[in-house]
């Protein structure tokens, strides 16, 4: 990643804004996007997606984040940061409930960031567990229209080793073998639940921040892990039907 701060950027970006309504830059695979999708469809805002190539990222190339997600408002202000992004929307935007802001809830800002440092770690080494499941959940590029032959093959291909090794390498950082581990993880995540969803009878951040990263897994290695766990299993279903992403 470079210089760039997360967050809300100084800079207007006026022309990265796709049909004049909030746009977001994304890949279809990435856990942090499938938190702001989340949040966007929840609330019912009408946004365009950018799908930005996951080898060379040139549909990103304006931005000094280098990161996927990054959402540009409809006035052209850009929010760097799944995060960051999550408390922007929720600020920014009707519908839904309005969920507490960035430092107004302890237990809120802690499982949202446990949703990237933790849970968003533990799923690689389960999805990208052979060269073979890491190219099924590559697969979604060869869709992508906008994508040429040569860049669905780098992504399928190559993408599918580098994903391979990112797995590896973040296995490593958890005791248990990976399923153990995410097993383990969604345990302890669901500690986090007050009744219904984090937020207690309405979903506030850490429930976009954890429910996008596993939704994110929905039909690719690991996502029969999540759905038969005994507490994160229900809460992921509701949060499906809440939420409608
Ligand atoms: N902290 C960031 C992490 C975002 C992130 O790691 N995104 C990945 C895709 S899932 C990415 O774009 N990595 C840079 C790369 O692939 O070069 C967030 O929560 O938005």
């Amino acid at each position: 990643m470079s210089e760039a701060t997360s967050g809300v950027q100084e800079k207007k970006v006026h022309e990265q804004v796709i049909d004049g309504i909030p746009t977001l830059y994304a890949f279809e695979s990435c856990p942090f996007c499938w938190k702001v999708r989340a949040l966007l469809t929840w609330k019912g805002v009408e946004y365009r997606q950018v799908e930005v190539d996951p080898m060379k990222k040139t549909e990103l190339k304006w931005s000094e984040w280098n990161a996927v997600p990054v959402f540009v408002d409809g006035d052209g202000t850009q929010v760097n940061d799944s995060n960051d992004i999550l408390h922007y929307i929720n600020s920014h935007f009707e519908g839904g409930e309005i969920f507490p802001n960035s430092g107004d809830n302890t237990q809120q800002d802690e499982w949202m960031a446990f949703s990237g440092d933790i849970l968003g770690k533990s799923i690689l080494p389960v999805i990208y567990n052979s060269y073979r499941s890491s190219r099924k959940a590559l697969a979604y590029v060869s869709e992508v229209e906008s994508f040429s032959r040569m860049q669905k093959w780098k992504a399928v291909w190559l993408g599918g080793i580098i994903m391979r090794m990112v797995g590896k390498s973040r296995g490593k950082m958890f005791e248990l073998p990976p399923e153990e581990n995410l097993t383990h993880q969604l345990t302890v995540m669901s500690e986090g639940f007050n009744g219904e969803f984090f937020g207690g009878t309405s979903p506030n951040g850490a429930d976009f921040a954890n429910y996008g990263i596993l939704r994110s897994m929905q039909n690719l290695r690991g996502w029969d892990i999540v759905q038969s766990h005994s507490t994160a299993g229900p809460w992921v279903k509701k949060m499906q039907a809440t939420c409608g992403v």
